[in-house]
């Protein structure tokens, strides 16, 4: 059982500001003069670059559109989103906070909790951290049943460090894959592997870490034989997935059968957008085209995008708390080490929490063990296409366009792949959410 922290349930003391300005205010003088060498350095690249949203940018590294689509049709197509307004009902606040202390009773039905593949990228940004914390919470509350953690990062370095956090909050038995060797991803160094190696340096080394297209095909098949449905949510690159889903007819029917939502954490509202996550490199942008493409129809696909945690010009954010109130733990630790290699990141209510919050919704989304916890949000459904450049465009439109996107939108949709994307309701702010994410992260804090 879990020790319960209440005083970091509730977020009087952290510090939100009302806007992107607020990144400004928390900054020092020479964090700005750093931002401004970067940027003029960065003016220089004819890639197109990532908006400041983590601390890597990056530049296209060749991956070229095909030639039926040229990308001034791409920029000039119409994009139909509906965003609706908040609709704020008062009484879902308090029913909500009994939310955060709810726990069964014995009248109530017992559910069996849900399984979960987690797949992330682990390596650049702080938010996989905090998003691993999460979900390793939810498993101890049995919420979830984490049956694998998979890396997309391919550096010997990552499983282990993922391996690390999961000895520390208590999963030792949950199984890692290592980025498939079928499709691997090539990444930059990580602020944070090492310090959170150096946590059980003999016990990750210890361990075998088998490829992550084998343990998909293992934990699917066990699925297959004890009847159960997986959920699988991504947080960062879909080498994994493309690997599992393009070598055999087999690895594809083992996760149309078994797998019953996809969470995608990826996906930008501008059109076209360049996700981190699909264009990281031209391995990730192949990876993103082609799951986009072929993901079963019977299986939904939820893609949880940066507009997911943004709200009236800010962002939710997570671990703020548990880097004030416990820095010594391995996330704490890690934050630490990110912000220190991306100092322009700072900032007092922790990292935007794209990673988190894709975890935490698709773990209490249509999840009976989650009892009456819910998130308040809602999906709509969208066409989603990722182009071979790894751009993402989105759509309400069923029907295409006299231009190539939607042609290329229609081949999509007719391919069977039909994409939803998630959405708030509810709340005028978005402290709601961040309790939410640091009540989590803050449950693994260690007396
Ligand atoms: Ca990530």
């Amino acid at each position: 059982m879990v020790a319960h922290n209440p005083a970091f349930v509730k977020g009087d003391f952290i510090l939100i500001f009302p806007s992107e300005l607020g990144i400004m205010h928390s900054m020092k003088k020479r964090s700005v003069l750093f931002i401004c060498i970067l940027l003029l350095l960065l003016s220089g690249c004819s890639g197109p670059l990532k908006p400041l949203t983590d601390g890597f940018s990056f530049r296209d590294d060749g991956g070229e559109l095909p030639d039926a689509v040229s990308p001034t049709a791409l920029t000039s197509a119409p994009t139909e989103i509906f965003i609706p307004e908040p609709d704020p009902t008062p009484e879902i606040r308090e029913e909500v906070e009994e939310n955060e202390i709810y726990r069964y009773t014995e009248e109530e039905p017992v559910y069996e909790p849900m399984w979960v593949i987690l797949d992330m990228d682990y390596f650049s940004d702080v938010d996989d951290v905090c998003a691993l914390r999460i979900a390793d919470m939810m498993h101890r509350e049995g919420i979830i049943s984490l049956r694998a953690v998979m890396a997309s990062s391919d550096d010997p370095r990552c499983p282990k460090a993922i391996r690390a956090q999961l000895l520390y909050d208590g999963l030792s038995e949950v199984p890692i894959g290592k980025n498939t060797e079928r499709d691997p991803v090539p990444v930059s160094d990580s602020p944070y592997w090492e310090d959170l190696i150096s946590f059980y340096p003999s016990e990750v080394e210890d361990t075998s870490y088998p490829d992550a297209y084998d343990l998909y095909l293992s934990v699917l098949e066990e699925a297959s034989s004890e009847g159960k449905k997986v959920r699988v949510i991504t947080t960062g690159f879909l080498n994994n997935l493309a690997a599992l889903l393009s070598d055999t007819e087999y690895g594809r029917e083992l996760f149309r059968n078994n797998v019953d939502d996809l969470y995608i954490t990826g996906g930008e509202l501008s059109d076209p957008g360049h996700d981190f996550n699909f264009c990281y490199n031209r391995a990730t942008k192949n990876a993103a085209n082609y799951v986009c493409d072929h993901v079963p129809p019977e299986v939904r696909t939820i893609y949880s995008t940066y507009y997911s945690v943004e709200r009236k010009g800010g962002w939710i954010r997570c671990g703020g708390p548990i880097r004030e109130y416990a820095p010594s733990d391995p996330v704490a630790v890690a934050f630490e080490d990110y912000f220190r290699y991306a100092p322009h990141m700072a900032h007092a209510s922790g990292q935007i929490a794209w990673d988190p919050f894709c975890v935490w919704c698709a773990c209490l989304n249509d999840n009976p063990a989650a009892g009456k916890r819910t998130t308040h949000t809602y999906l709509q459904p969208l066409y989603m296409y990722i182009d071979p450049s790894g751009a993402n465009y989105l759509s309400t439109e069923r029907e295409p366009r006299n231009d190539n996107t939607w042609v290329l939108l229609r081949h999509s949709a007719e391919s069977g792949h039909w994409s939803l994307l998630y959405r708030f309701s509810g709340f005028d702010d978005f402290s709601w959410y961040e309790d939410q994410l640091n009540y989590w992260i803050n449950l693994g804090i260690r007396p």
